[in-house]
């Protein structure tokens, strides 16, 4: 896959892209990043990407010009090429989003800056997607979480991992809890039953473990989740019982 981002500030990807998974993606030759300076489709010796707003008011707009070049150059070299907008207007990313572009061969991310872009970008992009309901300053930080989210599921990324497998334990459920070595730490002790090795029984506990935290921390999910007969006997029996923890 290639992923594209244009930006008014390159320097931004560098350390993220160039560290740990995403760096270790780009080496396996799973995908390939390409940042694009957005004022190197400005025009004149100023590079300038954004003007004041029509209508008045504070902050400033990004022009459309620098932005519609890019995407047309962009599209002349690959027709295929996603356009996303990253926008606190877009709709909610999430993993089935991340899902359905990691299916992709090439995504052209653009980010946002200052108040916002004039509008009539909406024209010219394919689609528009937020990171979640808080104002951040600008679109590069959603669009590495995109990236990352997306390169993680590519086949050969996670080990030998990809898309399926994750798709295999996909439980819509919190995770059960993890624990390591030592048995006891400052008096807080390892559950027994992980230290007892019948794995019959570890993995009933991890199962309710993680249907007691997904009632108790985000019951929202449980609606979505797919719980077996047993699943949802033992949520009953919780909800009789007042929850510890
Ligand atoms: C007066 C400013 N804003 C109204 C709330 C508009 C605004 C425009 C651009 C606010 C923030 C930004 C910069 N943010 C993004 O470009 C952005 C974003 C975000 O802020 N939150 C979650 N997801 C995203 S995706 C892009």
């Amino acid at each position: 896959m290639r992923i594209d981002i244009l930006t008014l500030f390159p320097e931004f990807f560098q350390a993220p892209l160039g560290v740990s998974m995403l760096s270790r993606a780009q080496g396996k030759g799973a995908v390939a990043f390409r940042v694009i300076n957005i004022r190197d489709y400005t025009e004149g010796r100023h590079q300038v990407a954004d003007d004041r707003p029509f209508g008045g008011g504070p902050g400033m707009v990004m022009k459309l010009e620098p932005l519609v070049k890019a995407i047309r150059a962009g599209r002349a070299e690959d027709p295929q090429v996603r356009v996303i907008l990253l926008s606190p207007l877009g709709t909610v990313f999430n993993q089935d989003k991340a899902r359905e572009l990691a299916e992709r061969e090439h995504l052209l991310l653009i980010c946002g800056h200052y108040e916002g872009v004039d509008d009539r970008i909406r024209f010219y992009i394919d689609e528009e997607l937020s990171i979640g309901d808080y104002i951040l300053t600008g679109g590069e930080i959603p669009a590495l979480a995109v990236a990352d989210a997306v390169t993680r599921l590519l086949p050969g990324v996670l080990g030998g991992e990809g898309a399926a497998e994750e798709e295999s334990f996909q439980t819509g459920l919190l995770e059960y809890p993890h624990y390591t070595r030592p048995r006891v730490f400052g008096g807080l002790e390892v559950p027994q039953i992980l230290l007892e090795g019948d794995h019959a029984r570890i993995a009933k506990w991890r199962r309710e473990q993680a249907l007691k935290r997904t009632l108790a921390r985000r019951p929202d999910l449980l609606a979505q989740a797919p719980l077996t007969e047993e699943d949802k006997k033992f949520l009953q029996q919780l909800a009789e019982k007042p929850v510890e923890e």
